[in-house]
């Protein structure tokens, strides 16, 4: 810390701020979670120096051995965690791992069968400020007016009028398990192929705490930084005949040299991963998921599906007057970080919002459980019921730093480098 301290006083300062705000605040954004510190020594290290385009043992530069090494440890453990026969995890990101999917299966044009953003699905599914709305043709399933929850009849109607190439299944703000069966059943039916991008509820399915969609779907996408607890990333799984078409549509398709030290950080992640201590961590990912929903349909608010079954819950303010942006303003003022989230049927525009998502990933990392989970879940209640919230939220500021400060975060790192500024960088 202290080379970078002296060397770049700006970027040292707001390394320190963001240090604090991620410690000192609640981080209840559903695709945010807080890596290990062996994941951070992983990524912050000197395999970022390499380029080793290719794939293990067909490599386009020499010196190539060590990276061999972790790309190999990297995939050799994704596809224990999965029950999978072909994993990638060069994909930069989760776009880029959906990119290589249909650029794989289809052609420009072909048609896509997915879930709306505006019912809970991703960008990158087909809406129309993406690539992939743009190269393909689009055709948008959603949940019912009546559940909430995916209609299953709607996708097997769309599937035989459109026939699209292709089903998308998974969701970016879908509180209840998605069937992954039932997207096969209709997938056969059409002759579509089905690609699953699990990208929320990759770290449940490694537990097998959510029904895995490897045994339903010919390709997998997913990033590696939300529940799976990992670097910043993406990774492609599939069936392994479609092994090296996958392969070469990341590189040389999309991509050019990998990022080996994200690499090595996920390796790092799927290995911790696989331990009996992460299958304990999302069961409590999901305990106090249930106990927030509960908490808040007790305290009077109005859940879309009416719960959850992972780590997320969706709450619908419009029947308190309240909008999606000023909730996570006010919220954001007491130290509980959410994000504005469009419900389905909204009838706010996406920058309003009638909703808030409120995961439990990242404050399960810290520690916390069903009980403190009940005192902040009160908190949000009592800033969000309040007609002049400001002494509402400065008091809860107050208590929401009491919590941070009984579930410490990267105290190590902290105190390295206050130590890095005491002694004026110099050390
Ligand atoms: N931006 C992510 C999320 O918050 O769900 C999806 O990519």
């Amino acid at each position: 810390m202290f080379e970078l301290c002296r060397t770049d006083p700006d970027v040292f300062r707001a390394l320190m701020a963001e240090i604090r705000r991620q410690t000192d605040q609640l981080e209840m954004i559903a695709s945010e979670n807080f890596v290990s510190e062996a994941v951070i020594q992983a990524e912050g290290s000197v395999f970022m120096n390499k380029y080793a385009e290719g794939y293990p043992d067909h490599r386009y530069y020499g010196g190539c051995e060590n990276m061999d090494t972790v790309e190999q440890l990297a995939i050799d453990r994704l596809n224990m965690l999965f029950g999978s026969e072909y994993a990638n995890v060069q994909p930069h990101s989760g776009s880029q791992a959906n990119m290589a999917v249909y650029f794989g299966a289809l052609n420009p044009g072909d048609t896509i069968l997915s879930m709306s953003l505006a019912h809970g699905g991703h960008l990158s599914h087909g809406a129309s400020v993406s690539f992939s709305g743009k190269l393909f043709n689009v055709v948008s399933y959603g949940v019912s007016r009546d559940t909430e929850t995916i209609d299953f009849e709607e996708v097997g109607r769309l599937a035989r009028e459109h026939r699209p190439r292709l089903i998308v299944a998974g969701a970016s703000a879908y509180p209840r398990t998605i069937e992954f069966d039932m997207f096969r059943m209709i997938a056969d039916e059409v002759g579509a192929y089905l690609m699953v991008d699990m990208a929320h509820i990759a770290g449940l399915v490694a537990a097998g705490i959510h029904p895995s969609p490897v045994p339903f779907a010919e390709f997998v996408t997913s990033t590696t930084h939300k529940t799976l607890r990992g670097p910043r990333g993406g990774f492609i799984l599939a069936r392994e005949q479609f092994g090296r078409l996958m392969n070469s549509q990341i590189f040389p398709g999309i991509q050019g040299g990998p990022l080996m030290h994200v690499i090595a950080a996920k390796a790092v992640a799927f290995q911790e991963a696989l331990g009996d201590e992460y299958k304990t961590y999302t069961q409590q990912i999901v305990a106090n998921a249930r106990k927030l929903a509960d908490v808040l349909t007790d305290r009077g608010f109005r859940l879309v599906s009416g719960g959850t079954d992972n780590h997320l819950v969706l709450v619908d303010l419009s029947t308190r007057g309240l909008t999606g942006a000023e909730a996570e303003a006010r919220l954001e003022k007491a130290g509980i970080t959410v994000n504005k989230n469009a419900i389905p049927f909204d009838k706010q525009p996406p920058r309003v919002t009638s909703g808030i998502r409120i995961g439990t990933p990242a404050v399960t990392t810290r520690g916390l459980k069903e009980d403190d989970i009940e005192e902040v879940a009160n908190y949000i209640a009592d800033i969000l019921s309040s007609d002049s919230p400001d002494g509402t939220i400065r008091s809860v500021r107050e208590k929401i730093a009491v919590i941070c400060s009984r579930y410490p975060l990267y105290s190590k790192r902290i105190a390295r480098y206050d130590k890095a500024v005491q002694q004026g960088c110099e050390g």
